[in-house]
């Protein structure tokens, strides 16, 4: 079951001054941040808000690490901006495989590794009215350990 908006992932060609942005701006701090090599992502994420399901809502600010990565031909072609919509999940697996025969086009057969040591996968946008959506179920020690 999806309980939560886990995060919303933006795409941006300079992360410290993105991340700069949303500190002089809003007041949001970094939470944590990590290089995702299979992703090809340098990632930050700040937290918004806790949630009634114990997990938390973030915003995920993304910088490319190679022009071939999702995110990289993804600026490339629309400039920064929202990149994907995430929600939480306490079993991936489950509301994969059950939004898979939905007949929806879940892009991993297992679920690959994301921030935090969450486990994720995406589904393809075009299935979903043009937003490429994420399944996320965080780390049993998150969204606190880090
Ligand atoms: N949102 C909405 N539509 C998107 C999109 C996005 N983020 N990315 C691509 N599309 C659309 C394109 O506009 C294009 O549409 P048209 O055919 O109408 O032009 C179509 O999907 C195909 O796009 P593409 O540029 O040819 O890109 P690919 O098919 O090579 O890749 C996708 C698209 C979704 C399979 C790829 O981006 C992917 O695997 N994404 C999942 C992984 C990811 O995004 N990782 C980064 C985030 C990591 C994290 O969150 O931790
Ligand atoms: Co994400």
């Amino acid at each position: 079951m999806l309980t939560r908006i886990d995060h919303i992932g933006i795409a941006c060609f300079d992360l410290d001054r993105t991340v700069e942005f949303y500190r002089a701006t809003y007041g949001f701090e970094v939470f944590h941040s990590e290089v995702n090599e299979e992703q090809g992502v340098r990632e930050a994420m700040l937290k918004i808000n806790e949630t009634s399901d114990g997990g938390a809502s973030y915003l995920q600010l993304l910088e490319p690490t190679r022009e071939d990565s999702a995110v990289g031909k993804w600026l490339a072609k629309n400039g920064e901006g929202v990149h994907h919509i995430a929600f939480g999940t306490a079993d991936v697996d489950t509301d994969a495989a059950d939004i898979r025969d939905k007949g929806v086009r879940v892009l991993y057969d297992e679920p690959r590794k994301g921030s935090m040591g969450s486990r994720i996968t995406f589904l393809h946008p075009k299935d979903c009215h043009g937003v490429l959506t994420e399944l996320v179920t965080a780390a049993p020690s998150a969204p606190d350990d880090h």
